[in-house]
């Protein structure tokens, strides 16, 4: 073959490949989209906190700062448990408080004296976020630590060189301790405190004072692929309450310019922003009883496992992250009570999303893009996040519509968009074919990486989709069918 028929030949393929790339070409994500990181970050679901320190032998919420290390003193501490306990209940990551805001530290910080070394645990050999990061990675959970800004303890708090002592203690947790996933950074600057015996109040600007843009700045130089929490992200916010709920309608796009840590406005944290240009994880904090910390007055309040699975819908179920508080008691360990809560929740979310009754159905659109099989209805039913439907431009009303092989009962509905390419529906409505024809069974505004719908049991061989209004052209993952657990029955609203 002649020199300039092989090279015309390598042409006409490089053209014939191009064409057949041309519909995915032209499928344009959104302006802003989620990092890989941050895709993987979301799809965890559900992580734990675990908030114990000195106040867990001292009965408090809020430590004061002036405790002696000497309370520190579990008696059967079992890190392994914590971590076996969440493995179990399907947690992904952990977040132990290294640093709560009585400025104890769960580690042998050579910059303080108020510190596990000056405990009786171990004879003050321990180190609490040793054992817990190794035992998070033997279980292969990741690895997340609450650093509290404000320290009661500390006598420079609310002076600049505290900033300081804080860049330092955060150069210890991130450099001695293998990768950290996440690290969180509270809000919270109450005012008076110890400080160094001076019992004052001490005031800060929580928008200057910290400089967050240079912290962060360095907590990414020391782990660059850690997530950085704070309300105001950048990478995960939160969701603007301390029940676990984000906001019916929820958009992972944010603007963090305008936000200031530790005086958000708690409205546009819980329901985000359709017009954000951030991308940030919103994630729900919660605790399994009342306090963030173990208080055995409080081990008649645990959460039921009904309550829990309430919390999940309102949290998984509308496009955030669960972050579940289980505060180790002053043995060291979960207690009783609430291990048996959390599994018994588990349960529950198992045995309802065992089995996808949307599975084997037939699907139909009014209309998918450029009528090609890439695009097809079809893709809402693999259970893959990365196929999807989608429309040609501008087609709304958006409808697709499921034919079961038989009518099948059901009262949850779970829908995903592929939120690599950004999120985009803002308004839904979903109806089944019943006996009387057509009715409407939810009306919903936003989708986004999961929405989980909980409707009264409806009985249908049919189910139809209509997305009546997006940013962007209509794509949806996944439209899945499923019948709750006959457990969850305690709370069962009629519509979400
Ligand atoms: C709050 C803190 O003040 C609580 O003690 C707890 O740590 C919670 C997760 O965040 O702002």
């Amino acid at each position: 073959m002649s020199r300039s028929l092989f090279s015309c030949l390598i042409l006409i393929l490089l053209a014939a490949c191009q064409t057949s790339k041309d519909h995915t070409k032209e499928f344009k994500a959104n302006a802003v989209t989620p990092s890989e990181e941050l895709l993987a970050y979301q799809q965890m679901e559900v992580i734990g906190f675990i908030h114990f320190t000195i106040n867990t032998f001292t009965d408090k919420e809020w430590g004061y700062g002036d405790e002696s290390p000497e309370l520190f003193n579990p008696s059967q501490l079992d890190v392994e448990q914590w971590v076996i306990t969440a493995k179990e209940a399907g947690f992904k990551q952990l977040i132990l408080t290294a640093k709560h805001h009585d400025g104890f530290c769960l580690w042998p910080s050579q910059y303080t004296e108020h510190s596990i070394k000056n405990s009786p645990y171990k004879n003050g050999k321990g180190d609490v976020v040793a054992e817990f990061t190794a035992a998070c990675q033997k279980h292969g959970l990741k690895v997340g630590l609450y650093l509290s800004p404000w320290d009661r303890n500390h006598k420079d708090y609310g002076y600049p060189s505290y900033i300081n002592y804080y860049k330092k203690q955060i150069e210890e947790l991130l450099t001695q301790y293998g990768p950290v996933n996440e690290i969180w950074f509270d809000g919270a600057n109450g005012g008076d405190g110890y400080y160094g015996g001076t019992y004052e109040k001490r005031h800060i600007d929580p928008a200057s004072y910290y400089g967050w843009d240079s912290i962060f700045a360095y907590v990414k130089e020391l782990q660059a692929h850690i997530k950085i929490f704070s309300d105001a992200g950048p990478d995960v916010h939160w969701i603007g309450n301390e029940y676990g709920f984000a906001g019916s309608t929820f958009w992972t796009t944010i603007n963090t310019d305008s936000l200031v840590i530790g005086k958000s406005d708690t409205r546009y944290l819980n329901t985000g922003d359709p017009h954000g240009e951030h991308w940030v994880v919103g994630q729900c904090d919660v605790s399994i009883r009342p306090g963030w910390f173990y208080h055995q007055s409080q081990d008649s309040l645990v959460k039921t496992p009904q309550q829990l699975v309430d919390i999940y819908y309102k949290s998984v179920g509308r496009n955030a992250l669960l972050l579940l508080n289980l505060p180790p008691d002053q043995r060291g360990i979960i207690h009783e009570i609430d291990v048996a809560a959390l599994s018994t929740f588990k349960q529950i979310i198992d045995e309802t999303f065992a089995n996808n009754l949307a599975l084997g159905a037939e699907a139909n659109a009014n209309n998918y893009r450029m009528k090609h099989k890439k695009f097809g209805p079809q893709h809402v039913l693999d259970e893959d996040l990365n196929t999807y439907w989608a429309t040609d431009d501008a087609v709304f009303p958006a409808t697709l519509n499921l034919k079961l092989p038989k009518a099948v009962s059901f009262d949850r509905i779970l829908l995903q968009e592929p939120i690599h390419l950004g999120q985009r529906v803002s308004e839904f409505r979903l109806e089944i074919k019943g006996s009387q024809g057509w009715e409407t069974v939810f009306q919903g505004t936003t989708i986004g990486y999961k929405r989980i719908l909980r409707i009264k049991p409806v009985h249908s061989d049919q189910i139809r989709l209509s997305i009546t209004q997006a940013n962007n052209t209509v794509a949806l993952a996944n439209f899945g069918l499923y019948l709750s657990s006959n457990r969850e029955s305690i709370v069962k609203p009629i519509m979400d």
